[in-house]
């Protein structure tokens, strides 16, 4: 059975497990990294160097980063699917929110969520926080226009475009922050809150 390593509070292992479960994937999670640890042992480095989570075994087939995993497992369990379907710019537009994802998103959220959510207060860096925000909303703008014309980030249907970005979506809307309106961001993020699977794997998970 396909093993998922890495704890559940991750962003980036909820990627993973969420698309196990759209696809009805069986697995199984281990805990590691976080209050866990584990992930900086020998063993777990010969897996994964990076000494991140997520890491995968499917059957003794290793690997890393969550993006390429959910490809990897859209394309053997979801080949086609409304999911993850075979036209190749549907496939493109998905992968490129999955890749701006961890590479603008992720990278503006970081500071704001580690700050006020890892960080006792009277060590927080406000100015560093406030920083980080203002370029997470820009980064939400970018989000906005285009769902102002797409149901979703993977177009018409939800997809594993989606995937990345809304785990970081349900922070924005969680965190006691400053927020911009944009109304078709909080309409998508709706809609994505609808799915029991996000529920269940990241809304119920919370910020930890
Ligand atoms: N690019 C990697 C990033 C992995 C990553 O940074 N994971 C974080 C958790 S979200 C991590 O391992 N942090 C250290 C820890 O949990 O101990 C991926 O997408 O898989």
């Amino acid at each position: 059975m396909l093993k998922i390593l890495g704890r559940a509070t991750s962003s980036n292992v909820q990627k993973v497990v969420w698309v196990c479960e759209e696809l009805n994937i069986p697995y199984e999670r281990a805990d590691l990294g976080g209050p866990y640890g584990g992930n900086d042992t020998a063993e777990y480095l010969s897996l994964n160097p990076n000494g991140r989570v997520p890491t995968i075994d499917d059957d003794g087939f290793i690997l890393w980063e969550s993006n390429t995993i959910v490809r990897y497992l859209a394309d053997k369990h979801g080949n086609g699917t409304t999911l993850w379907p075979k036209n190749l710019q549907k496939r493109a537009n998905a992968s490129r929110w999955m890749d701006w994802a961890s590479s603008t998103l992720a990278v503006s959220h970081v500071p704001v969520y580690q700050g006020l959510i890892r960080t006792p207060e009277r060590r927080r860096d406000l100015a560093k926080i406030d920083a980080a925000r203002d370029g997470w909303a820009k980064a939400n703008g970018i989000l906005e226009n285009w769902l102002r014309d797409n149901k979703y980030l993977s177009g018409s249907t939800f997809g594993i475009g989606d995937i990345p970005a809304a785990p970081i979506t349900f922070r924005w809307f969680n965190l006691d922050i400053e927020r911009e309106n944009y109304p078709n961001l909080r309409r998508w993020y709706d809609e994505i809150c609808a799915r029991q699977t996000f529920r269940k794997h990241i809304i119920d998970i919370g910020m930890q």
